[in-house]
């Protein structure tokens, strides 16, 4: 049987592989590159401009972290916006909440959108769910034209090259600041603190000059680069890190807890040094 391997190039100078069964779909959207392949390790990957987006091994802590932190922050988020996360599973964790009446999931590319909801069931399961409304248009232009009008604001991007490279931006997180009512919270996904030393600072001030205030926390994510992974959040008026903020719903996941969302601000020496 071919001996068959997708490699990500993770950095100049590193490139790590996965044994690939099968090749599910591949095309060329107007934005990027896209595959779905079946792997041994992970199962199956969802592959932007050759770059892992998310697989079904380790998807959940991500999508998990990515949005309850934020969610169980804030007081009662009815109206939530995710930009990016085509795949859906931002999505899928968000509707788990009670007191949500809707989330706008704008999708920059509809190819993402159509090539999960084909071959990623587990992750793309809640984009008919009646709460949720796919928009397929470009972020940016998405919270320029819609002030004030969120909860919760969750920026699930590619890697800062390429078609993200405007979602991190100091303009863009002014423009996610006015889109954003008077106690709203945004959270972004911000890379590797191995590899991307550099980028993590840079955002990190540009959403503290902007936001009351800023938080970094962590979450392992196997599958990316480093294995470790930030998120910031910039916040108008609540504190996630105060430990009276977390009422324990039950919202059936896998990786974060009430004990995890006091722990994932809890930085190692070299990522504070960072900040
Ligand atoms: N967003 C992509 C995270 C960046 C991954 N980077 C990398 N592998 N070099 C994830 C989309 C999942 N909804």
């Amino acid at each position: 049987k071919l001996d068959m391997w997708f490699t990500e190039q993770q950095t100049k100078d590193v490139r790590t592989s996965c044994r690939t069964k099968k090749i599910l779909h591949q095309e060329n959207t107007p934005f990027q590159s896209l595959a779905v392949i079946d792997t041994d390790q992970y199962g199956r990957v969802l592959v932007l401009d050759n770059i892992i987006q998310t697989t079904i091994m380790d998807e959940f802590v991500y999508h998990e972290m990515i949005t309850h932190v934020a969610l169980n922050t804030h007081a009662a988020p009815e109206r939530v916006l995710v930009i990016g996360g085509g795949d859906g599973g931002a999505v899928r964790e968000i509707v788990k909440h009670q007191s949500l009446e809707k989330v706008v999931h704008c999708e920059i590319d509809g190819a993402v959108v159509d090539a999960s909801r084909k071959y990623l069931p587990e992750i793309s399961c809640a984009m008919d769910h009646p709460k949720v409304e796919i928009v397929i248009d470009d972020g940016i232009k998405h919270v320029r034209e819609n002030k004030g009008a969120y909860d919760v604001i969750i920026v699930d991007s590619t890697d800062p090259i390429g078609p993200a490279e405007g979602l991190f931006s100091a303009s863009f997180y002014k423009d996610i600041f006015n889109s954003l009512k008077d106690d709203g919270i945004f959270v972004a996904q911000t890379e590797s603190p191995f590899f991307n030393r550099d980028l993590i600072p840079r955002l990190y001030s540009d959403i503290s000059g902007i936001f009351p205030l800023t938080r970094l926390f962590l979450a392992v994510v196997p599958t990316y680069p480093g294995g470790l992974w930030t998120f910031t959040m910039g916040s108008k008026k609540y504190d996630p890190c105060d430990t009276d903020i977390v009422r324990t719903p039950d919202l059936n996941t896998r990786y974060y807890s009430p004990e995890i969302h006091r722990t994932c601000f809890v930085l190692p020496p070299f990522v504070k040094e960072l900040l």
